[in-house]
């Protein structure tokens, strides 16, 4: 997987996908990253990126042409890569999102700082406006490392076991994950649920099932509609009776 990520801070993102699983994958060469920072292309002697708003108002605005070069620069590394810009105005990510990107191969993020970046850089340059949910960062690097784990670990041998990387929440059948325990048996007055102890992997298979429907229906029943149900699940949430709220 390639990934492009056009930021003012690109120490924090490098450092950032130094750590752990993602961090194994770039030195097994399954992720390939190129940061660009907007400064390098800036002329005037400050190295200036941003600029106050046409119209008025509080903050700075990131200026279009030290930007548009970064991502130029970028895509000539990765010609084939979609312009992401990562946003509270975008399309909401998901996890059918995440395997379109790394199944595409290549990706550019870009990051943006202040209020924003021009409205010109994005209908010239960005394909999609993407955001991970309804609230307001600093600037969208940490929006791109959720994107760039969640892609990451798609790929193939990134995770030590293959089945790991779509068996999670949202990764087979579109519904939450089930809950989890391990040692000791009993911890601050809780026991593990008898079932999991019972080494009947039938019985355990059902019960997990059944959680991750009732987790579903209780905290987002939205995506039931698209879940992938079979008559035994639809007669399990039946059984269970009309749902709070
Ligand atoms: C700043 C601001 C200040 C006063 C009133 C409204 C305001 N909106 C913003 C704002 O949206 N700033 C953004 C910061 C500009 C683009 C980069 N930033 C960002 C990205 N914040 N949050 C995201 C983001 C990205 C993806 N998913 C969720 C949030």
């Amino acid at each position: 997987m390639q990934v492009g990520v056009v930021t003012l801070f690109p120490e924090l993102v490098d450092g950032a996908l130094e750590q752990g699983v993602i961090g194994r994958a770039r030195s097994q060469g399954q992720l390939a990253l190129t940061l660009v920072n907007p400064r390098d292309f800036a002329t005037d002697k400050h190295r200036t990126v941003d600029d106050r708003p046409f119209g008025g108002g509080p903050g700075m605005v990131m200026t279009p042409a030290p930007l548009s070069a970064a991502i130029a620069s970028c895509k000539g590394v990765m010609p084939e890569a979609p312009v992401i810009y990562l946003s509270p105005q975008g399309r909401p990510f998901d996890q059918v999102m995440a395997r379109r990107f790394q199944a595409h191969g290549s990706l550019m993020l870009v990051a943006g700082r202040y209020e924003g970046i021009d409205e010109r850089v994005i209908n010239r340059l960005v394909d999609e406006e993407v955001s991970l949910g309804d609230f307001v960062l600093s600037g969208g690097e940490f929006a791109a490392l959720a994107i760039i784990d969640a892609v990451t670990r798609l790929e193939p041998g990134v995770l030590g076991d293959p089945l790991s990387a779509e068996e999670d929440s949202f990764g087979l059948d579109g519904l939450l994950d089930c809950p989890h325990y391990t040692r000791p048996e009993v911890f601050d007055d809780q026991t593990v649920p008898a079932v999991l102890l019972s080494g009947d992997h039938k019985a355990i298979a059902r019960w997990r099932r059944q959680q991750s429907l009732a987790r579903t229906r209780d905290r987002r029943p939205d995506l039931l509609a698209s879940a992938d149900l079979t008559k035994e699940d639809k007669l399990f949430l039946t059984s269970l009776g009309p749902s709070e709220q």
